[in-house]
């Protein structure tokens, strides 16, 4: 008989930067004639969350959905953290062994199943019954996997965060800063740190570990991970990324377009920290004052809130009405969900300001848009050191989230000028950007991993 194509069940974990990529991989594996099952927690934290798994079904009638109900956990219960997005990850991994009749039930039967690192420590005895292998999705970069995975190593001796060391060692790959760690991870007992550790010692039972990065992006890590050297029981590290965007949600405000289309090329920075960052209004005014005084036009996508749901201030109790008065022909700042991945293919953008959630990260990478670095909190200083030396952009290390005060708009303003003015470095981001069209083209290297996974998991 001949080899039909994989059914595959994907779990992604909560969160906007979780889900964008489980629904590309998805979108991808459904193009490529593979069954697909979406599983989803509900309640979701976020409404982008919940809105985008609808719209996405809606675009893709052959995706099969399985909504699961998690009980939210008591944040009583959780003394460490009062983050909503922390409280579903605990909750998701006590909720998922609940999929086993569903999936055990599924026709075609399941070739496979591909679970975000922070909820494969509890579904691999779920594919372990199912008899079915389990591949983790890494939705950061390949540097700041090796963290999380070496993590119990690090726990294990309590002097590895003193604050007398200057950097943290791991085998294998470049020394990392010690202000790179993101805090929680100094805290054993915090439930960030603790959910991290059980997932990475779970890591050695999965088949591989797929992860939106490609070759030329990360090289020595890549490497230094494959060969054994920074753990030696870990699994194919599998990098199949800059992973395929899919058509976006189109019923958001896009007002800003319009504007977008008549500015010159490359003269516009993207300014955009990420569904999750809560900036104070006290550092929301400098940078304000910093976009003006750089005198290059801008995009700006304010956040105010942690989860959009509480995001409810209006922009003119936000910034001086003689700001937006003074600028409206050099910039827009636009409030709610836009279409990123659209803004970075905008000839008009030159530049992008932002925190470096990887998803963002890799959207630049595909499109080479020059990118100014400016971490606010878990994996993004990690990642900012990475797209620095990948050649994507800059990083201003005195940005970083110990710094005591207010980044001044003086130096927001400078450090944009030397980003928009960098010719050299645009030429070299312009480089990265057809390395990543390279990886994901036919016969590339991203694209040639995931080929291969696929023509193993045929049935
Ligand atoms: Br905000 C925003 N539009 O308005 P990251 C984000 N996005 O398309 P995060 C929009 O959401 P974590 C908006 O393009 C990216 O794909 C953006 O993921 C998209 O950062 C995704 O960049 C956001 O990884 O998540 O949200 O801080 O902390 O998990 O990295």
């Amino acid at each position: 008989t001949t080899a039909s194509p994989p059914h595959i069940a994907l779990l992604p974990s909560a969160g906007m930067g979780h889900l964008t990529p489980f629904l590309r991989l998805a979108s991808m594996l459904s193009s490529r004639s593979c069954t697909v099952t979406l599983i989803t927690a509900s309640p979701s934290v976020s409404a982008a969350e919940s809105s985008h798994v609808s719209f996405f079904l809606s675009q893709h009638p052959q995706v099969k959905h399985i909504e699961f109900q998690v009980i939210p956990s008591n944040p009583y219960s959780n003394p460490t953290t009062d983050d909503p997005f922390f409280l579903q990850f605990e909750a998701t991994n006590r909720a998922v062994h609940l999929l086993y009749p569903s999936l055990a039930s599924a026709s075609p039967p399941l070739s496979a199943i591909f679970s975000d690192f922070a909820v494969a420590s509890s579904f691999a005895p779920v594919a372990a019954d199912l008899g079915v292998p389990n591949y983790i999705i890494s939705t950061t970069s390949c540097k700041f996997f090796c963290v999380m995975a070496y993590l119990p190593v690090l726990l294990s001796d309590p002097s590895s965060f003193s604050s007398g060391l200057s950097e943290v060692n791991i085998p294998g790959i470049t020394p990392l800063p010690l202000p790179s760690i993101p805090p929680p991870f100094k805290n054993p007992n915090h439930l960030f740190t603790s959910l991290i550790a059980t997932s990475a010692q779970a890591l050695s039972k999965a088949k591989g570990i797929l992860m939106n990065t490609f070759d030329d992006f990360e090289p020595e890590t890549l490497a230094a991970i494959n060969s054994g050297r920074v753990l030696d029981n870990l699994p194919p590290i599998l990098p199949i990324g800059p992973l395929e965007t899919f058509e976006p949600k189109k019923e958001q405000d896009q007002s800003y377009l319009p504007w977008l289309d008549s500015q010159p090329a490359e003269s516009v920075v993207y300014v955009s920290f990420g569904s999750r960052t809560a900036m104070s209004s006290a550092q929301i005014r400098e940078l304000s004052k910093g976009l003006e005084r750089s005198g290059y036009r801008f995009l700006w996508v304010l956040k105010t809130s942690k989860v959009d749901k509480d995001d409810k201030e209006e922009l003119k109790d936000l910034l001086e009405e003689s700001f937006l008065d003074r600028t409206k022909n050099k910039g827009r700042v636009v409030k709610g969900w836009v279409s990123q991945q659209d803004i970075l293919e905008h000839p008009a953008i030159g530049g992008f300001l932002n925190h470096c959630g990887w998803n963002s990260v890799m959207e630049a990478a595909r499109k080479g848009v020059l990118m100014l670095a400016w971490p606010q909190h878990g994996d993004q200083s990690v990642n900012a050191e990475v797209l620095e030396k990948a050649g994507l952009g800059i990083w201003e290390r005195k940005w970083g989230w110990g710094r005591e005060g207010l980044v001044s708009g003086e130096e927001i303003g400078k450090k944009i000028v030397e980003l928009m003015e960098d010719e050299k470095l645009r030429g070299l981001a312009r480089k990265v950007g057809e390395n990543a069209r390279k990886a994901t083209g036919i016969g590339g290297k991203s694209e040639k991993v995931l080929t291969e996974v696929l023509e193993y998991l045929e049935q």
